[in-house]
């Protein structure tokens, strides 16, 4: 389970920001402050064909959920996201897939 967090000063997170996953699992993103976010991948290895996932819907509301799907769209390697809105004050993360990942 990944958070959407609000921080002092006005910036934004995911909590955690790098985490590790085997394609076939279930990445739920909850939300946890009071503003709108999304994952939207940015970088991803070659080979990747996100689809639907590439730019997830936002999640808003109190304990709203985004649940992304590592299917067989995800080839190993890493991939980096943000929150469109809040790219700029912070809200970024990492996601490695494969069978390195624990
Ligand atoms: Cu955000």
């Amino acid at each position: 389970m990944v958070k959407m967090v609000g921080k002092p000063g006005g910036q934004f997170a995911f909590e955690p920001a790098a985490f590790s996953v085997q394609r076939g699992d279930t990445v739920r993103f909850v939300q946890a402050s009071t503003a709108p976010h999304n994952v939207h991948f940015k970088k991803f290895p070659k080979g990747a064909k996100l689809g639907s996932a590439a730019s997830g819907r936002y999640v808003i509301g109190p304990g709203a959920t985004y649940d992304l799907v590592v299917d067989t769209r995800f080839v190993d390697g890493t991939y980096q996201f943000i929150c469109d809105p809040h790219e700029s004050v912070g809200m970024q993360g990492t996601l490695t897939v494969g069978t390195s990942a624990k």
